[in-house]
This record gives C-alpha cells, structure tokens and sequence, in this order.
C-alpha cells in the first residue's frame, strides 16, 4: 500500500510539552512513540514539524494581560486559542520526545516562530497566507500522498491534514498514531471536518 517514491511520512509536533508531565499535555500523548516508530520503519520518507515559540509569543495566554489559557482572543488575523507557554526555543519542551525515532528524517520544519502569529499548520500559518515551504518541498521532491501522526489530532495534526489536501496532496490519517487535545468536543469535530475534506482514515496495522 505505501509507494515509497512518492509517500511521506509527516509527524506531527511529538515534543515533551505535548506529552504527559509537559506545559501543554495531550492526554496520553506518548503514547503515540511506539506507534510512529514502528511506522518509521515503513516509510522511506519522514519529516518532522516542530512547535517552536519565541518567549512571550501571541498564543501564549500569558501574553495577554486577564487572560488564561483556553480561553480564546480576536487577534489582527482572526480568532486565537490562548495557550498556557509551550514549547519556547531551544527548551527541553521543545524537544522531540526522546524515545522517538528521528535520525532519518529528512526535513525539520519548525513553525510557530514569528511573535505575533501562531502556526497549527505543518503548510500555512494561522493567519492562512504565510507559508511555512512545505508544500513546495514535497512538489520538488515528488512527493504526491502525505500520512500524518503525531500531536494534536484537532489542532495541529487536523489543520495539517486539511491544508494537505487544500494544496492538492492525498491525505491519509493513521489514527493511533495520533491523540487529542478534545476541549468541547473539538476531537470529533476535527474528525468530521477531515472526513469531509477527502482525507483518509485508517490505523497503523492497515499498513
Ligand atoms: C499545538 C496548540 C498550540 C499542536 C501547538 O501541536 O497541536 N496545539 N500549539
Ligand atoms: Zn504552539
């Protein structure tokens, strides 16, 4: 089922803040690792994205003064979910988890660095203009079908997978390899919206 000349593999933000214990905890968020490690082995082809913040960046509830995290803000470019701080620069949160295979990655994409705008998206950033330069590396390298894991399954991991196919990419969801934030009931609503976008869903053993 995997083409390796023309598949890649796209995981997901799997950093320590992400995962249990970290400033922005997916629930059972490791438990993605063994699942995407295994994968690894599958796909000729990965790439990484990274949450990379600069402190006191615009997502970051503490950035705005009254303000706690979930809760959201209109910002110059459109409503904001505010964050508790996560994943600053060159911190161990931002670190890959450490159990997860990344030596043979072939791309890093970090996203979320500029201040003043946040970026779910492994392809554009939130205010949907800024692209992050993906989409014109899988071009040049081929690259025509995209399967995504990783953290969050309605943030990151979601917006990912939409704008995937928005650029024109066959999108597939390996579902266990990825977990949710889930505040009032975005996990199934990220889920739906996918669906409707033509991306495809299956689990790691389908593969
Ligand atoms: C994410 C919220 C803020 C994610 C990143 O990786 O899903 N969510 N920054
Ligand atoms: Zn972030």
């Amino acid at each position: 089922m995997i083409d390796n000349t023309t598949d890649c593999l796209i995981i997901i933000d799997v950093q320590n803040d992400f995962c249990p214990g970290g400033a922005l905890e997916v629930p059972a968020g490791d438990e993605v690792v063994p699942v995407i490690n295994q994968l690894v082995e599958m796909f000729d082809h990965r790439i990484l994205t990274q949450d990379w913040h600069p402190v006191g960046h615009h997502s970051f509830a503490s950035a705005h003064a009254g303000k706690t995290p979930f809760e959201s803000v209109e910002l110059d470019y459109g409503i904001q979910v505010l964050w508790p701080d996560h994943c600053i620069q060159g911190s161990s949160g931002a670190e890959f988890h450490a159990d997860l295979e990344i030596t043979g990655a072939e791309l890093i994409i970090r996203k979320g660095f500029r201040p003043a705008l946040d970026s779910y998206s492994a392809f554009t950033e939130n205010d949907r203009t800024t692209p992050t330069g993906l989409s014109g590396y899988l071009v040049n390298r081929g690259f025509r079908r995209v399967f995504l894991v990783g953290l969050a399954t309605d943030y990151c991991v979601a917006w990912s997978a939409l704008d995937a196919r928005r650029e024109g990419f066959a999108a597939v969801l390996i579902e266990d390899g990825c977990r949710a934030i889930d505040m009032d009931g975005s996990g199934q609503a990220a889920i739906d919206r996918m669906d409707d976008a033509g991306v495809a869903r299956i689990c790691a053993a389908d593969l």
